[in-house]
């Protein structure tokens, strides 16, 4: 899977070098490359944004440079997943995890200020090759998207088969198919600061402790 990040921060991306992510790039499962916005600007200040159209606070970004960036990324690629970030996109989750982990490029346009000139979504969704994607990751506004990327990517590389060395862990963790939350785990010691590790995982009783494991991850869903 090749992923890239397109950004005026481009140093954002730096954690993707540490643990299993970092892993899975040098064991080659994942290309990921971060390029700098501003390399496709023209102007002495390399400017990325202006004014809005209809006046109102704040910048927005300007769309050449995004279309130089986006295109230097799509040429002679088969299909590409264009993720736009922004507070005002469909909500990720883990199902969109899942989709995005079989893709084969995935290109993450992170937008500061304002967002992102409208036209440039628009534009790209008229190309057959790219698939637009305008993503938000909560109901919650920073300050850009690259945070946002990272979080999207992290959910999605851990996804990607022989990312993660026990596969099974992907099957019973929260927001798996049941859309259920996990339940409480424990490990030694048995007691701890008074607490004590509930008796049925204690007792050897595998069918006792699926069932007290069921009941506690319904719980949980329906509280939280
Ligand atoms: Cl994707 N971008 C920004 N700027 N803020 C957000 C977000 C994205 N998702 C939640 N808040």
């Amino acid at each position: 899977m090749k992923l890239t990040a397109i950004s005026i921060f481009p140093e954002y991306f730096a954690p993707l070098e540490l643990s299993l992510i970092g892993k899975a790039r040098s064991q080659g499962l994942v290309n990921f490359s971060s390029i700098n916005l501003r390399d496709f600007t023209y102007d002495n200040h390399h400017t990325v944004d202006d004014t809005p159209y209809g006046g109102g606070a704040g910048m927005v970004m300007k769309p050449e440079p995004w279309g130089e960036a986006i295109d230097s990324q799509i040429q002679g690629q088969n299909v590409v997943d264009l993720v736009i970030l922004t507070p005002a996109g469909t909500k990720f989750n883990q199902r969109f995890a899942q989709t995005f982990a079989t893709s084969e490029h995935i290109i993450f346009a992170c937008g500061r200020y304002e967002g992102i000139d409208a036209r440039v979504a628009e534009h790209y969704r008229s190309i057959p090759s790219v698939r637009v994607h305008e993503i938000s990751i909560g109901d919650f506004v920073l300050n850009g998207g690259e945070v946002a990327a990272l979080v999207m990517i992290e959910a999605i590389v851990r996804l990607i088969p022989g990312v993660i060395g026990n596969p099974e862990s992907l099957l019973e963790e929260s927001h798996n198919e049941m859309g259920e939350v996990e339940y409480p785990t424990f490990t030694k010691p048995a007691t701890w600061r008074g607490l004590s590790v509930p008796d049925v995982l204690l007792s050897g009783n595998h069918g006792e402790i699926a069932r007290w494991r069921s009941e506690e991850a319904q719980r949980r869903s329906q509280s939280r």
